[in-house]
């Protein structure tokens, strides 16, 4: 029997990839996120491409109403999920603590955190009852040092690498794994999303410097899967060999 992996955020970036790479490792994917399109377009492309059955399901992860109907009554075939990847998640602006928008403070701290416990809360009973499952937080480089400007993304990535910390030591009695995979700069639409759509912007994030591809990261998150049952891979840090730390780079003129 296929196992079963749900994935937030699978429209673009991390989450796609990842669904693209458990696809072709035979796993049944659930796939999240708000654009609806998008999940049709990997569905249909998953499953013709790897012979795989996929549930897409649109829901906004900071509205705990549309995640319990989405999430709270999954048919039967699709319950018993084994792996969640808890991926959904975004920056808004950059700007320092005394500039900063209320608004996007209040997006990343509903997604990041609100939105993660949301998913958590309505996967992790299933499989506390079948004593068996792994979580998997994406994290980041800003959940383990805070770079300037940012203040409030980087401390909802340090609650994200607290809650992974906290799942661990909730779920050890039932035998059920916790990853924290946290990379650092990664070229996907994370950059066109924190700075509002600003292209040029957001491409300069990465000038004179090869950034993480979102394939690599889904690499990691497959390294933490495929470990042995009694091996958990517990906190992977992957960075490009550009980074140093959350504001150390090396870039060629
Ligand atoms: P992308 O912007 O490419 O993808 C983000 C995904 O999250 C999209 O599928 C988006 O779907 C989904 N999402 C965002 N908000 C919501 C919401 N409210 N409800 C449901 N889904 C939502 O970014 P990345 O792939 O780079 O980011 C994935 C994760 O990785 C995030 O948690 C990010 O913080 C983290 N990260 C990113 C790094 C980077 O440099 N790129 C480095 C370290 C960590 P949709 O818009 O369709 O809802
Ligand atoms: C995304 C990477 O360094 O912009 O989490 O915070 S960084």
């Amino acid at each position: 029997m296929r196992k079963i992996a749900l994935i937030t955020g699978a429209t673009a970036g991390f989450g796609k990839a990842i669904a693209e790479r458990l696809a072709k490792e035979g796993f049944n994917l659930i796939i999240t996120g708000r654009r609806a399109e998008r999940l049709d377009e990997l569905k249909n492309q998953l499953e013709k491409d790897n012979g795989i059955s996929v549930l897409p399901l649109s829901f906004d992860v900071r509205c705990y109403e549309e995640v319990e109907k989405n999430l709270g009554h999954l048919p039967s075939e699709w319950k018993n999920i084994d792996i969640l990847i808890n991926n959904a998640g975004l920056a808004v602006g950059l700007n320092p603590i005394h500039k900063g928008e209320i608004d996007d403070w209040e997006r990343m701290i509903d997604t990041n955190i609100k939105g993660l416990l949301y998913v958590t809360r309505l996967v992790s009973p299933v499989m506390v009852e079948r004593k068996s499952g792994h979580i998997i937080n994406i994290g980041s480089i800003a959940g383990r040092e805070v770079y300037p400007n940012g203040n409030v993304y980087c401390a909802t990535k340090h609650a994200v690498a607290a809650l992974s910390q906290a799942m661990r030591i909730d779920m050890l009695q039932y035998g059920i794994k916790t990853t924290l995979v946290a990379p650092g700069f990664a070229e996907t639409e994370f950059s066109l999303v924190r700075f509002k759509g600003d292209h040029d912007r957001a491409d300069r994030v990465y000038d004179g410097m090869t950034p993480l591809t979102a394939e690599d990261v889904a690499d990691a998150v497959y390294f933490a899967i495929s470990a042995p049952d009694h091996v958990d891979i517990q906190d992977v840090l992957v960075m490009p060999k550009a980074q140093a730390s959350g504001s150390l780079f090396h870039r060629e003129k």
